[in-house]
């Protein structure tokens, strides 16, 4: 998706119109930049003091992308000398920091600001954005339109494990990683084996004293012999002196992306029934990850009795290894924990079978992703409540719009995030294009407010739901965190990544009502 080819000034330079936008993270920036882009004026609130979204919140030891850099970046920013095949989180840090300086987004940022609500006003069909100011205070923002770009992964989940609050040493989660505790020497305690713990366990496996981690579901390996590698040397040569080179790259790996391993995922009816694998072709990657998994622990047969998933590949997000969280699991410091924790004392942690002390515990126990748009109370046309609509199943149509929500926009909403590979950055650029399209539908057509039609958005999310049951994240049992408390799949796209662009180039007037 490309810039907007239209200005404001050209369909309704007289009209009023200001966008909230909230959050300052990779969404919310790309929101900003193309509202700039088609002149509209806009505020990004932002809870955080600077940009970057969850690469600012994730600054655990060993953090960095599972996505190729050269797809992990705005399609239209000419940046070819990434220094990594997977950028470190430093990188992307500094990356999205820039972009915003340069596109002139930061300036239109309300940093420490966080929105606590926000309602739809029927007379003036204006939202109200209620927040909490720095200093404590709070402020109301008039917006025609308001784009929520707040991320599915950005409320840390802490387990409901009896006695987590009685434990006497530090504690904090992966995603607000306490850099005031060394861990040095110190007797750890991780929680989770998820992507986040798998980043950071082999960094701090090299320091800890002892180090216990407590698995409950093992994850699969995807095999990717370069994640940490800088990009060769003669390959950055090509991006720096063959003109097109970088763009071409980029296709490539798009192009590999582009049906995102979707076929073995998907769902056979005719496979036997089972919980291990879901058609032939998941059943050839079980085989293949498994030997994988063979070869790791082929000196640990206690390890590997613990490493092989009971789940089909796919039903979880699988893990890019190069051999580190293996090598990390054989250290003499460092215990693979599988017993199911009983609770958590003064102590430690402990299980059926032993008790393991500690000085620090670890939550690397994710997010509350189909927590879609919590905290804020959000209130429509009529004084509609998003979340008593929602009722902890959130739904939307393309995962942006919601009936009775009028000029309300989600970015990375219900049902658009993808699992077998592709870019996020791919998904928020076509949002970002679909969302500035309908607000140029609405100063061209003089209408005050669009609002998304009930059926079309139901007949769009039974479509989505279909297709999840069909895939391996939606027929396993597994727990992810690509599921509800429903048991409904609210987190993830099943189809290809060309089916979201072309579904999103240009919004159908008929999808929506005026209000
Ligand atoms: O979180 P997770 P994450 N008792 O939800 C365990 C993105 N990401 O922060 O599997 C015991 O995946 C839980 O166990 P189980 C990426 O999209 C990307 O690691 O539910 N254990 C699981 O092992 C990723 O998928 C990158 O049985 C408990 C772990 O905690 C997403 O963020 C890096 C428990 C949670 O894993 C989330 O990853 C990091 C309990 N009560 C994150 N509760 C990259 O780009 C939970 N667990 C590389």
């Amino acid at each position: 998706p490309a810039a907007p080819r239209w200005h404001k000034d050209d369909l309704a330079p007289d009209r009023p119109f200001h966008v909230v936008v909230v959050g300052a993270g990779m969404s919310g920036l790309l929101a900003g930049h193309r509202l700039g882009q088609a002149g509209i004026p806009y505020t990004i609130v932002e809870k955080n003091d600077d940009v970057g979204g969850t690469w600012l919140e994730n600054g655990y030891p060993g953090c960095r992308v599972d996505v190729s850099s050269h797809l992990y970046g705005y399609s239209f920013v000419e940046h070819d000398d990434w220094p990594s095949y997977f950028s470190t989180r430093d990188v992307l840090l500094d990356y999205f920091r820039r972009f915003a300086d340069d596109r002139g987004v930061r300036e239109h940022i309300r940093f420490g600001t966080e929105v606590l609500s926000a309602g739809f006003d029927d007379d003036t069909r204006t939202w109200k954005v209620r927040v909490r100011t720095p200093d404590g205070g709070a402020d109301v923002l008039t917006a025609h339109a308001v784009v929520c770009a707040v991320g599915q992964l950005n409320r840390p989940h802490y387990p409901d494990i009896d006695g987590r609050h009685d434990f006497a040493g530090p504690s904090f989660h992966s995603a607000r990683w306490d850099h005031d505790v060394d861990l040095t020497g110190r007797r750890v305690a991780v929680i989770g084996t998820g992507a986040s713990a798998f980043q950071f366990v082999p960094e701090i496996a090299r320091t800890a004293g002892s180090l216990a981690v407590f698995q409950r579901t093992a994850p699969w390996l995807a095999p990717t012999p370069h994640y940490h590698d800088p990009v060769a040397d003669g390959l950055r040569r090509l991006f720096r002196q063959v003109p097109g080179y970088a763009q071409w790259y980029r296709f490539w790996l798009f192009n590999a992306n582009v049906e995102g391993g979707l076929p073995s995922v998907h769902v056979d009816p005719a496979w036997p029934a089972g919980e291990r694998a879901v058609s032939a072709v998941n059943d050839e990657r079980r085989a293949l990850l498994t030997a994988y998994l063979e070869h790791l622990f082929a000196d640990r047969p206690d390890l590997l009795r613990a490493a092989v998933p009971d789940y089909p590949p796919g039903a979880k997000r699988m893990l890019r290894d190069n051999g580190v969280w293996a090598a990390a699991l054989k250290r003499d410091n460092v215990t693979l924990v599988t017993d199911p924790i009983r609770r958590i004392t003064e102590d430690g942690i402990v299980t059926a079978r032993q008790a393991y002390d500690a000085d620090v515990i670890v939550y690397a126990t994710g997010f509350s992703a189909s927590d879609f748009l919590v905290p804020m109370t959000v209130t429509g046309r009529g004084g509609a409540d998003l979340h008593k609509r929602w009722n902890g199943d959130a739904r939307a149509y393309l995962g942006m719009t919601v009936p009775e929500f009028p000029n309300l926009f989600l970015m990375y909403g219900p049902n658009t995030n993808i699992v077998i590979n592709g870019s996020i950055i791919f998904f928020s650029e076509c949002q970002a294009h679909y969302i500035l399209q309908c607000l140029r539908l609405l100063l061209r057509d003089g209408h005050r407010a669009l609002e998304c039609r009930e059926d079309v958005h139901d007949a769009y999310n039974e479509l989505v739901d279909a297709a999840n049951r069909e895939r391996a994240w939606g027929a396993s049992t597994v727990n992810s965190w690509y599921k509800n408390a429903h048991g409904r799949v609210s987190q993830n796209w099943p189809f290809t990544l060309m089916e979201y662009w072309e579904r999103t180039r240009l919004p159908d007037p008929d999808d929506y009502r005026p209000r």
